[in-house]
């Protein structure tokens, strides 16, 4: 019996693992290998992805490059010097903290012009997408289940006394 119960909590805790990192928030190397750079298509690279709240980008490059969040208007005309936040320190994170869409360029004299740009569209946590499912959250039925094993361990009262 305790056995048997044993194995059910042991298969709940193994499905908990197993589902636990469709949880987790996703951080994308912008580029992949490639990194940060010149000479890269980055709206091939975002095409497919989906950008959640609470993911973050990863920006990964080299000396002579800038990581620069702009306006939707900068992006689009690679118009520096007015940037929201700016970066070259080779590893730049970027969490994304709203939905919304985020703009990138290299603030490098024109980079932004050689492709280094990149827009983001984050979607809201609350949406349907594939990457916040399955719904239920496994802490929740391990806990369910935790919950009700005292209960059944214990002799029924009309077997006492
Ligand atoms: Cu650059």
């Amino acid at each position: 019996m305790a056995g048997t119960w044993a194995a059910i909590v042991g298969m709940f805790l193994v499905l908990s693992m197993v589902m636990m990192p469709s949880c987790l928030a996703t951080v994308y190397t912008v580029g992949d290998s490639s990194g940060w750079t010149s000479g890269v298509d980055y709206s091939t690279w975002t095409s497919g992805k989906t950008f959640a709240v609470g993911d973050s980008l990863a920006f990964n490059y080299g000396s002579g490059h800038t990581v620069d969040e702009v306006s939707g208007s900068d992006y689009k005309t690679c118009t520096v010097g007015n940037s929201i936040t700016s970066d070259s320190s080779g590893a730049t994170t970027i969490p994304l903290k709203a939905a919304g869409t985020r703009y990138f360029i290299c603030a490098v004299v024109g980079h932004c012009g050689m492709g280094m740009k990149l827009s983001v569209n984050v979607v809201g946590s609350g949406s349907t997408q594939q990457h916040h499912l399955p719904r239920v959250h496994p802490h929740r039925l391990l806990l369910a289940v935790t919950l009700q094993l005292p209960a059944l361990q214990l002799p029924h009262p009309h077997q006492q006394a």
